[in-house]
């Protein structure tokens, strides 16, 4: 999303979970925790999403996508964060459960998943996007799994808020739909 919202030219290489493509040498080599998504740019190798987006920003956005004065930079970090730990262990991981068959626990994930979900909300209320006035990568890294919720039956019914911004996200330039989203 973030590679289209900039303009950049880019390669997608799939690789198999199922086949646990992940999980074979060359793809260990890229990234030792064998997961998606890794991001090859010349000699850099980038894996972990947050991490990415952190270098395409850094890289090409400029402080637009990433500001660099002491209150933003730990404004933006606070919601990557947010993605990885809330919004992964809630409606990701939920998702996981129901549409990969992920042996977790569905209830644990599902309750998670909301209390993540209502404090965006409720931020949303009074915000237009996460973590300034204008788009960032904080926005970038919790849509996804936020939209995708109700596949991991999670209902986005209760969240106007929440709602409204995905209308707002899936308004940008450049921005990249997927089954299950807008
Ligand atoms: N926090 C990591 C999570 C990476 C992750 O677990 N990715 C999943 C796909 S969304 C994966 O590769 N799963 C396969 C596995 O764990 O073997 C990130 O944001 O990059």
């Amino acid at each position: 999303m973030l590679l289209s919202m900039l303009g950049l030219e880019h390669t997608i290489v799939p690789i198999s979970l199922p086949d646990r493509e992940q999980k074979t040498p060359a793809h260990l080599a890229r990234n030792p925790l064998g997961t998606l998504p890794v991001l090859e740019d010349g000699e850099a190798v980038i894996y972990d999403s947050q991490a990415i987006l952190v270098y395409l920003a850094a890289k090409h956005g400029g402080a637009a996508w990433l500001p660099t004065d002491p209150i933003g930079l730990a404004t933006i970090s606070q919601w990557l964060s947010f993605a990885t730990n809330e919004i992964w262990n809630g409606p990701a991981i939920a998702r996981a459960c129901l549409r990969f068959k992920r042996d977790v626990d569905l209830d644990r994930a599902q309750v998670a998943g909301r209390t993540a979900l209502a404090v965006m909300d409720a931020h949303l209320s009074t915000h237009d996007w996460l973590a300034l006035d204008r788009p960032t990568i904080a926005d970038i890294a919790c849509y996804p799994y936020a939209a995708l919720a109700e596949e991991g039956e999670i209902s986005l019914a209760p969240y106007g808020a929440l709602n409204a911004w995905f209308k707002r996200i899936e308004a940008l330039p450049g921005y990249v739909s997927m089954p299950g989203l807008g």
